[in-house]
């Protein structure tokens, strides 16, 4: 899509439009912001409000919902503003919500020399937009544009203008390939399981929450996680949090391009749940006119079938050389080791932070889990208490390593990710992951030497210097269940 292609232009303004609209208005774009979630600044409430159910098994039909019925909204906005300004034929009646292909430039062994699809478009981060459809010279301000040159420090700052992380409208890419790619999600074969299995079955879809839509739990399936996740955290600012990221009208396109990757995997002969609690859970919308509707689950997705995607592979990822494991309930029965007894430790936003376990070594853990004797252990690794009081801007790599193992994130010590999205000011919440066919990988390849294990949090995109308050975590632990 050209830079300035008439969807991208069209889709500016109906959002400059929603803008103008008073904020009690359903179609406005302070209240469809809200639907997702509400900024402090906010004060009015509404029954729609706050809906987002992240971590669970309506993650992706409401998203859907969300988007259909927004694009409906937008749709309307268009027609009104051609009709003021006399554009014929009428752009509305051929306009559809883009997507954000951004794993679609696969990794390449150099550093991109332009920008890539890893980079927001073009149109997201100009000042400036063209006066009229298919101009050229860029004039007027531009509503897909958010400020990137803020560095809150406090709450009250972060709420006081929609903005992304610093200096994320000129980087040549919100993240690296392997924040992004999709493969593992799209290679998952069930839609959603129950939380009561140990170590937790992975899923394309997010946790069964029967009839609850939890506005945020940790319940990621794979797509939530990669690329959902980091997504929102790699853009930062108010998109970095709940309350805000629909704010940014590249949450819209970055959704859609979640709705896809779903299509893409049902394409694949992959099947929904077809539990009723699921299929007729009812949702709350409003049409293009600002009129209430509760569409159920069901019938979002039947709504969906007239629709189609350009495509449903493209930029749907590639095999990544090491598939890190799904993230662990923590459970903790038995500590092996552990980061030795710190105070609160910062997590570096420009380099890795990297701690020490004690008893040294893996061969103890090892050891002792031989000892037992039984064949269902798995280990654990968990960063406990992961805090951060504004968005850092960056998810995190996790890797567990020895002295010299390298920090690569499609190398053979990568363990998973940490993101923040849903957990700024939220109180602190432990990251694991199941490390047990990586360790014994790691043992027979002879990649993990007696000595010391480290474990390193890296950022995925380092961040300049900065007066933000940095993230933190309390311990590190590797238990066995
Ligand atoms: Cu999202």
């Amino acid at each position: 899509m050209a830079e300035w292609d008439p969807v991208l232009y069209w889709y500016a303004r109906a959002v400059g439009r929603m803008q103008q609209r008073p904020a009690t208005d359903p179609t406005s774009w302070v209240f469809q912001g809200c639907i997702h979630g509400i900024p402090p600044t906010v004060t009015q409430t509404h029954e729609a409000f706050s809906q987002c159910p992240h971590g669970g098994w309506f993650f992706l039909p409401w998203h859907r919902g969300y988007l259909w019925y927004f694009e409906r909204i937008i749709r309307a906005a268009i027609k009104e503003i051609a009709a003021e300004e006399h554009i014929t034929p009428d752009p509305s009646t051929t306009w559809a919500l883009p997507y954000w292909d951004y794993a679609l430039d696969a990794p390449s062994a150099t550093p991109p020399s332009t920008f890539t699809t890893r980079a927001l478009p073009a149109a997201f981060r100009s000042p400036k937009m063209p006066d009229r459809p298919g101009g050229t010279t860029l004039t007027v301000d531009n509503p897909l544009c958010l400020r990137d040159d803020l560095e809150p420090t406090t709450e009250a700052e972060f709420w006081a203008a929609p903005h992304r992380a610093k200096d994320k409208n000129t980087a040549r890419q919100v993240l690296p390939y392997v924040d992004l790619n999709p493969f593992r999600a799209m290679s998952e074969t069930i839609f959603a399981a129950t939380k009561s299995r140990t170590p937790v079955q992975p899923t394309f879809g997010s946790e069964v929450s029967y009839t609850v839509m939890p506005h945020f739990q940790p319940g990621f399936g794979e797509l939530e996680n990669v690329p959902h996740n980091q997504v929102h955290g790699g853009v930062g600012g108010w998109m970095g949090r709940v309350e805000g990221s629909a704010r940014d009208p590249i949450f819209w396109l970055h959704h859609a391009n979640l709705d896809r990757l779903w299509s893409g995997w049902l394409d694949k002969g992959n099947q929904n749940p077809d539990h009723t609690s699921w299929l007729d859970h009812a949702f709350i919308f409003f049409d293009g006119n600002g009129q209430e509707e509760r569409p159920t689950s069901k019938a979002v997705m039947d709504d969906a079938r007239d629709y189609a995607y350009e495509s449903l592979t493209d930029g749907s990822g590639t095999r990544p050389v090491i598939l890190p494991p799904v993230q662990a309930p923590r459970a903790g029965e038995r500590v092996l080791a552990a980061s030795v007894a710190n105070p609160r430790q910062p997590l570096d936003v420009r380099a890795a932070t990297t701690v020490s376990l004690e008893p040294s070594g893996v061969e103890g853990a090892m050891r002792s889990l031989a000892a037992r004797d039984e064949p269902q252990t798995n280990l654990i690794l968990t960063v406990h208490d992961v805090y951060t009081e504004i968005p850092p801007g960056t998810p995190f790599h996790v890797f567990l390593n020895g002295p010299g193992g390298d920090l690569d994130p499609e190398g053979p010590y990568f363990v998973g990710w940490i993101s923040f999205f849903g957990m700024a000011g939220a109180g602190g919440h432990d990251a694991s992951y199941d490390v047990t066919e990586q360790v014994q990988r790691l043992k027979d390849q002879g990649l993990m030497p007696d000595g010391p294990l480290t474990v390193s949090i890296v950022p995925s995109i380092p961040q300049p210097a900065t007066n933000i308050p940095q993230p933190s975590f309390e311990s590190v632990s590797l238990t066995s269940i």
